[in-house]
């Protein structure tokens, strides 16, 4: 083992279903991990659910049920769609576990101990979707300035929880770290338009509903939001219980992913509330770009196209993690239309990694009864091809490191191309016209196979189930799918092949644009 490698995603509201955008967070946290995993890392990785709170409250009240009932159900479609997605997580928190609320009480009593949280009484603006107060002037057209919906002005008794004591040495911890947000975009961000400008201490508890972790010593408060939330991290770990030994073997976290819009939460609350713990700061935070719809931000009705459910129905599954990973790169937004979509999924999959495959299978059967040998050749061609084989998986593992995830296929895809470029210039069919010719015809398949052996390893991270179908239809052993075993050029031995189904039918833009827009207008 290489080491551990601790990696989270946000844990998501079940208010509602969840949204192509929750769906990227995980599925890009679920190929860090494989990916990790695959290298050689002991890996952890963490998601879950956010359940408290008035909004969660008010809808259970609405629809007749208790708040329990409504997120049991949601939560319950929640982990359909994982498992769909084929999220390959460790640990499913909820902050409705009982362990997480223990855990919780703990720490709001430590700090209360300590004198960071303190009594005080609020009063604001309050908009109620976002569960936050704002003041009057931060509100926009007297609005809430997130979602634009109607405040409430409210006033109640609370606990506050003294940011600003610790600011000076947040900025400290931040410039002396320069990973620590990421992109450093976001990094600037934060400096320049919260800490800099002064933190205000954070309302951390409310008494106007119920559906929340009561604090123990003063029960008609419930803990409120972020510190509920973001302790996820650690109570996971079972970090203020009996048993903390994940918590010693993981903690702290090598990334926290989340949306742009909530790195303001963990790069300024939650680092602050580990240093009043007294525990050490997770080593990075990433905020990923937001995937727009047709160049805007979604709406319900664009939402429908958006589904990810109502997507891998129709595209599959490996078709949707792709096209997610390789849109959003490291620092901007990516952008969804079906148009863009579809013809992505013909060039990149059906045409480039689905011809390769399949333009190969079907020689080695025509030519060679689906035998393959092990043989070494060196010809102008194959070195190159054998270049680019052993250059692709050390950069593709640096820029995994580096979160990078869209350039990584990007690489990734340098080697699929190269391949099928292998094809053109030693043209096997015409090779295969002359017997003479039958040992260098057998060379290029076989590094052909090595080739899409090495990518087979590579694609397992984003897509797992078309990596499978290769290794199937290539009837390869588990010993040359290992990530030493694709460092190395020539390795694999003998082989028989057998043509499977086809990786990614082509799909007939104008027919199917239609289709979809017959269901959805
Ligand atoms: N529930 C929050 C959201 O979905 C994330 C909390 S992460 C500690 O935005």
């Amino acid at each position: 083992m290489k080491g551990k490698y601790y990696i989270t995603t946000p844990i998501y509201y079940p208010s509602d279903k969840l949204h192509i955008g929750n769906t990227y967070t995980t599925v890009l946290a679920d190929a860090l991990a494989r990916f990790k995993r695959l290298t050689g890392y002991d890996v952890f990785f963490l998601t879950g659910t956010d359940e408290h709170g008035q909004k969660i409250q008010r809808i259970a009240e609405k629809k007749g049920v208790t708040p329990k009932e409504y997120v049991d159900n949601i939560v319950a479609s929640i982990k359909e769609l994982w498992k769909r997605m084929n999220i390959s997580y460790d640990k499913f928190i909820r902050t409705t576990d009982e362990y997480h609320i223990k855990a919780v009480q703990t720490i709001f009593k430590k700090l209360y101990e300590k004198g960071d949280i303190y009594k005080g009484y609020y009063e604001g603006w309050y908009c109620t979707p976002c569960e936050s107060f704002f003041t009057e002037t931060q509100l926009v057209d007297g609005k809430c300035p997130d979602c634009g919906r109607e405040v409430e002005w409210t006033k109640e008794e609370a606990y506050f929880f003294r940011l600003s004591k610790y600011q000076d040495r947040l900025l400290k911890y931040i410039e002396e770290h320069p990973d620590f947000i990421l992109p450093e975009k976001r990094k600037n961000e934060m400096i320049n338009n919260f800490i800099k400008p002064g933190l205000e201490d954070l309302c951390v508890s409310r008494t106007s509903f119920t559906w929340g972790i009561p604090v123990t010593f003063d029960e008609k408060h419930v803990v409120y939001v972020w510190i509920d939330a973001l302790s996820n991290y650690i109570t996971a770990l079972g970090y203020g219980s009996d048993d903390t030994s994940l918590y010693q073997k993981y903690w702290p976290a090598d990334v926290h992913l989340v949306g742009k819009d909530i790195v303001r939460f963990h790069t300024i609350i939650w680092p602050i509330m580990l240093m009043a713990l007294d525990l050490p700061l997770p080593k990075r935070v990433y905020g990923h770009g937001w995937l727009l719809v047709d160049g805007g931000k979604m709406s319900k009705s664009k939402g429908n196209v958006v589904d990810p459910v109502v997507l891998t129905e129709h595209f599959g599954v490996d078709a949707v993690r792709y096209y997610l990973l390789k849109e959003i790169t490291f620092e901007n937004d990516g952008n969804f239309s079906s148009e863009m979509f579809i013809k992505r999924i013909n060039s990149d999959l059906a045409n480039d990694l689905g011809n390769l495959v399949s333009r190969t299978l079907t020689m080695i059967e025509k030519y060679f009864g689906g035998k393959i040998e092990k043989t070494s050749s060196e010809d102008e061609y194959d070195k190159d091809l054998k270049n680019v084989a052993l250059e692709v998986p050390r950069n593709v593992e640096k820029l995994m490191d580096d979160l990078k995830v869209s350039e990584a296929l990007d690489e990734i895809w340098r080697l699929v191309r190269r391949a099928n470029k292998y094809i053109d210039e030693t043209m096997p069919w015409a090779l295969a016209k002359d017997e003479a010719n039958k040992e260098r015809l057998k060379a290029v398949l076989y590094n052909l196979t090595e080739a899409i052996r090495i990518i087979s390893v590579l694609i397992s991270s984003f897509m797992p189930d078309s990596s499978e179908k290769i290794n199937k239809q290539f009837n390869f052993k588990e010993r040359f799918l290992t990530w030493d075993s694709i460092l190395e050029f020539g390795v694999l031995d003998n082989t028989e092949v057998k043509r499977g189904e086809i990786l990614f039918p082509r799909i007939d833009v104008e027919k199917k644009l239609e289709e979809l827009e017959r269901l959805y207008g």
